[in-house]
Parts: C-alpha cells; structure tokens; sequence
C-alpha cells in the first residue's frame, strides 16, 4: 500500500534527525521509501515560542496497516530520543502519517488524513513535491489545490532533498 509521511524537527541537527528518520523508516523490511520532498524550513505553528522546524515529506510502500504503521512511527520516534513534553512543543523528530491510500481512520490516537493537513503550509508543501494530483479522500481536493487555499509565508524551500 502506498503512503505519505510528514516529517518535522526543530531540536539538534534537524537535518540528521530527518535523514536518520528516513533510514530508519527503510530498514523496517515492511516499509520502503520510494520517494522524498525537498526539505523547508517552517516557522512554527501553534504551541510555545519554539525553534523554526525543517519539514519534508516522504512516500511509502508498505504492507503494515495504518495502526502498525503508525506504531512504526513512534517507535523510530522514540529510537532517535523523541521525549513527549509539553502539547504541539518543540520535538527532536515528528513522523505523521498524512495519507494512506484514500483510507479514512478515525481512532482515539490514530487521525488519517491528518486532521490539519489541509490547512497547514508546512504539511502541503512537501507533499505538492511527491503527490501534487492526490486527492484528499474527505475534502475531494487535490494537494496542489489545496496548497492553492493556504498562506505560504512562513515557508521556505531550502535546495535540499532528505537522503535515504
Ligand atoms: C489554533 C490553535 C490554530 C492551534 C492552530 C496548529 C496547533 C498546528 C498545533 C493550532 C495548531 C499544530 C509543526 C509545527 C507543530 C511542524 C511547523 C501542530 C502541532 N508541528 N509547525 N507545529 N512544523 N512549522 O512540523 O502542527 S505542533
Ligand atoms: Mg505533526
Ligand atoms: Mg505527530
């Protein structure tokens, strides 16, 4: 099953801490990354003054179910010192599923698509690089329409792709 990923750090190296998540994600033998964004540099949103984040977004192959896959995130979340602190505060790595295929979930700790996705430039951004023409399952809008309808300005695409 395919899937996109949205990928977030604004503590460290931010740019180790994507690359590692990024790894981390193809050495699982049910996930393989087929594709990456560029990286952006994104003032924060929401929560407490906090660093500006770089964010990036990357497609998947993968053979786990949403509930695993999201375990999957956490897990390499936590492998690279991700400590859950105050809500929407600053994070060593974030992994969100964003898309999986056009399946709707809607669990207590599980939201596909996520929830904010459509309002959130440093989420569409990304995403427009691998998936411009997907359509989001509940709203029926492509990412590239969507992208269309938020404010931009506080994104900044650095000439940088995730390595993996
Ligand atoms: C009102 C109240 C309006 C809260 C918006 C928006 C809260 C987004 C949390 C909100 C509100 C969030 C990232 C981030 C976060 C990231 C950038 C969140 C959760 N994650 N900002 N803020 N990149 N630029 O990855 O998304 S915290
Ligand atoms: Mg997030
Ligand atoms: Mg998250």
């Amino acid at each position: 099953m395919k899937a996109y990923l949205g990928l977030g750090s604004n503590i460290g190296n931010r740019f180790e801490n994507l690359n590692e998540a990024v790894r981390l994600l193809n050495e699982a033998a049910e996930i393989r990354v087929m594709n990456v964004s560029k990286i952006y540099e994104t003032v924060p949103v929401g929560g407490p003054e906090q660093p500006d984040y770089l964010n990036a977004a990357v497609e998947i192959e993968t053979t786990l179910e949403p509930a695993t896959l999201y375990q999957q995130c956490s897990t390499i979340e936590r492998a690279l010192g991700r400590v859950r602190m105050e809500r929407y505060g600053p994070r060593i790595i974030d992994i969100d599923i964003v898309l999986y295929e056009q399946l709707v979930v809607k669990t207590d700790d599980l939201n596909i698509p996520h929830p904010q996705m459509h309002e959130r430039a440093f989420v569409l951004c990304p995403l427009a690089d691998l998936a411009p023409d997907c359509v989001h399952p509940v709203l029926g809008l492509t990412v590239s329409e969507l992208l269309e309808c938020v404010n931009q300005s506080g994104v900044q695409k650095i000439d940088k792709r995730v390595t993996h």
